[in-house]
């Protein structure tokens, strides 16, 4: 598609074609935008985000609050991707024309950092071979560790990570397995995956400017607040609270008739250890990290594999889910 540079919302599109695009926004918006080469994954697909800001040169512009948003940390989830690059266009006024005041407003305040999908070795993987693989592709080892008398595997080779069980908060306690060839399987220890490696560098070296950590999955239609490991409500629940009522509010008010989104603690939906934004509530101590599951809902027939023709509704309630989720943090 594409070859005028414009880029669609009525199907799924490759890695290189999403990255493609980023590069064609940075162009016609040098002023405002530029790549930012996160890490390489194990496959060697460079792992790219968008930075936004206004007067991106600017010497203050790089100490300006931070809001990181990323997508497609598991493969099969394609409307995460798809979601993030919409939101991408619309921070540019590319999407959402009506909202460019707002927008405006938000890059003279904010860097907003995106990373429309942050497992590209597995996205691809789901576009070649196996549409429902979920983890990395990184060789984990044989099953249950066993060799055979030739130094092969007695059952099979294992490949992947659950790149949202390999961060270090919690990690390796709770849903997760043992099993290299599970869904769920954590690493071998934390950050041993190339791709989680490369994000938790990056918010690392910028966390005394991070204000907002989100990340988004398929699909339940939920608005998980931190933490997912233990159903023990954190000190800041009230706050998180009140984020997720306006948060799913204002998704509720941009698609009506359709089931709407909830939120909840994340632990609640099923108890997870070692996920991303634990780690940034729990380790980089940011109070503002929440995971989002967009559609289908959870009583779903098609769940991972969403039409289509679902991508733009799905991408329009998170601009204003979106919207919501700023205008409600503490760092405000
Ligand atoms: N869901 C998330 C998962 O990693 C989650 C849900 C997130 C649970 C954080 C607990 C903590 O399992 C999907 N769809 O992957
Ligand atoms: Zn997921």
């Amino acid at each position: 598609p594409m070859a005028d540079g414009s880029y669609s919302y009525d199907s799924y599109h490759r890695y290189d074609v999403m990255i493609s695009h980023l590069e064609s926004l940075v162009a016609s918006h040098s002023s405002e935008a530029e790549i930012v080469d996160v890490g390489t994954s194990y496959e060697g697909r460079t792992i790219k985000a968008i930075r936004m800001t206004a007067d991106i040169s600017s010497d203050e512009s790089d100490d300006k609050p931070m809001i990181w948003l990323d997508g497609g940390i598991h493969a099969r989830e394609w409307v995460s991707p798809a979601t993030m690059m919409y939101i991408i266009d619309s921070i540019l006024g590319e999407q959402e024309t009506d909202k460019s005041d707002k927008m405006g407003e938000l890059l003279a305040k904010f860097q907003i950092v995106v990373a429309p999908c942050i497992n590209p070795d597995g996205y691809e993987y789901t576009h070649t071979t196996d549409r429902l693989w979920r983890k990395t592709r990184k060789p984990s080892g044989c099953r249950w560790g066993k060799k055979n008398w030739f130094g092969g595997c007695f059952y099979r080779m294992c490949y992947g990570a659950d790149p949202n069980r390999n961060w270090a908060a919690d990690w390796g306690n709770s849903g997760v397995s043992d099993d290299r060839c599970s869904l769920v399987y954590p690493g071998k220890e934390p950050f041993d995956q190339e791709n989680t490696k490369a994000v938790k560098t990056y918010l690392e070296n910028h966390s005394d400017k991070l204000k907002l950590y989100a990340t988004y999955h398929s699909y339940s239609q939920l608005f998980l607040t931190p933490v997912g490991y233990t159903t023990t409500k954190p000190e800041n629940w009230k706050h998180h609270k009140k984020v997720g009522d306006a948060v799913v509010a204002a998704i509720a008010q941009r698609n009506k008739g359709t089931a709407p989104y909830i939120a909840m603690q994340s632990a609640g939906l099923y108890p997870a250890s070692g996920d991303s934004a634990d780690w940034v509530h729990d380790v980089l101590g940011l109070t503002d990290s929440y995971t989002f599951e967009l559609r289908p809902d959870g009583n779903s027939n098609v769940g991972f594999e969403l039409p289509a023709d679902q991508i733009l509704p799905t991408a329009q309630e998170n601009v204003d889910g979106l919207l919501a989720l700023i205008d409600n943090i503490e760092y405000n």
